[in-house]
């Protein structure tokens, strides 16, 4: 393993464990993409896919929205869906309508056209990304980790794309849990292999994306999606104690109290959800990150100022990580999210020391 600088920006890492930090730390989902001239420059030359499996590149647009603000944390510039790839699927992506299958799994007998990846190998180019990127990012914040949760991606494989409602992947759910359950299982084997060897590469947190948790019945998420993070979190806290675990179940408020219960550190909360209740449900057992509605960006600078006051009095100063309560939207304005970053920033300083 190589040996990286010293981090000089911890406070992300301090908020994820509930400890006291000078202020809030801040950064934003999708922080890198198509809402920065600068990387739609670089799409110009390069495929979505082609510039994931270029290190030097996926390096350089992990590092762009650095460049422009005084980020908390860099994340590191993939995608969820390289994990269905590399289990045998195709991807495509298509430009100005996202992630395609052109041959996704159409019933439980497709489930023998998956593979086990070799993690090393086969997404070889993301751990050279990160180990890249951690020593260009020379200790100025953390570098997060990623990977989409088990039914988040048992979604798109079977549905072919994005979708509505995942009626098809939901017919699995209903009509076909043992293949489902086997098909969640095999996924979070290779998720649990792949944040370990990204926490190897130089990941110093993970985050697992849940996005589509919302369209889940407590019961359902219960049986399907929970047993799953959990058995990641676990096996994160087993291998990798040191390294703080965030979950993000877009839409999922009634799971808060379980998700809590796992061994996840960070519970991320989209912008539905109100942030004094979360702390209520969740207690002092996990941090909490989120959640400004990413249409506020959309405000005038002042406006989007008066917002974050709100969100920061509402989640008080300790074990909060501040971000939007989604990713970044491609028609937001930089200079939007600038104020966003110095709001929570600015705010947050005062707040703290005198609390
Ligand atoms: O043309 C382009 O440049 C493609 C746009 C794009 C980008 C910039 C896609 C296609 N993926 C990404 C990068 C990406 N995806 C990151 C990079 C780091 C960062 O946040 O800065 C991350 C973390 C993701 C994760 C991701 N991909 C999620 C989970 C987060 C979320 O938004 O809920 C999901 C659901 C995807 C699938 C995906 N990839 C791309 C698109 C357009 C989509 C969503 C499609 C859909 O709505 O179903």
């Amino acid at each position: 393993m190589s040996t990286f600088p010293p981090l000089k920006n911890n406070l992300l890492l301090r908020a994820a464990r509930g400890l006291h930090t000078e202020r809030t730390p801040v950064w934003m989902m999708r922080q890198a993409g198509r809402y920065l001239p600068e990387y739609r420059a670089l799409r110009a030359e390069d495929a979505f896919f082609d510039v994931v499996r270029t290190p030097e590149l996926a390096a350089e647009v992990t590092l762009q929205p650095l460049e422009r603000f005084p980020l908390d944390a860099a994340i590191i510039f993939s995608d969820i869906l390289v994990v269905p790839q590399v289990m045998g699927l195709t991807v495509e992506m298509i430009k100005g309508k996202g992630p395609h299958f052109p041959d996704p799994l159409r019933s439980p007998q497709d489930l023998k056209r998956l593979r086990t990846p070799d993690i090393k190998s086969d997404l070889g180019y993301v751990l050279e990304a990160l180990t890249l990127t951690r020593h260009r990012l020379d200790g100025r914040a953390p570098l997060i980790g990623f990977v989409g949760a088990p039914w988040t991606l048992m979604a798109y494989m079977i549905e072919g794309g994005g979708s509505k409602t995942f009626s098809k992947a939901k017919t699995w759910l209903f009509g076909l849990p043992e293949a489902a359950h086997a098909l969640l299982g095999q996924i979070t084997d290779v998720l649990c292999q792949f944040l370990s060897a990204q926490i190897e590469a130089g990941a110093q947190t993970v985050q697992v994306f849940d996005s589509w948790a919302g369209l889940l019945s407590p019961a359902v998420f219960q049986a399907f999606a929970l047993p799953y993070l959990n058995r990641i979190a676990f096996y994160l806290q087993e291998n990798h104690p040191e390294v703080p675990r965030i979950v993000f179940a877009k839409g999922a408020h009634y799971a808060l109290p379980a998700l809590a219960a796992t061994d996840f550190d960070v519970i991320g909360l989209d912008w539905t959800m109100d942030p004094r209740k979360a702390r209520r449900l969740v207690g002092a057992q996990a941090a909490l990150q989120g959640n400004l509605d990413p249409s506020t960006l959309y405000a005038a600078p002042e406006q989007i100022h008066d917002a974050v006051h709100e969100m920061l009095d509402a989640f008080g100063p300790v074990g909060h990580i501040a971000n939007l309560g989604h990713g970044m939207h491609p028609d937001h304005d930089p200079e939007h999210a600038r104020a966003f970053v110095e709001a929570v920033q600015g705010y947050s300083h005062a707040f703290a020391s005198v609390s």
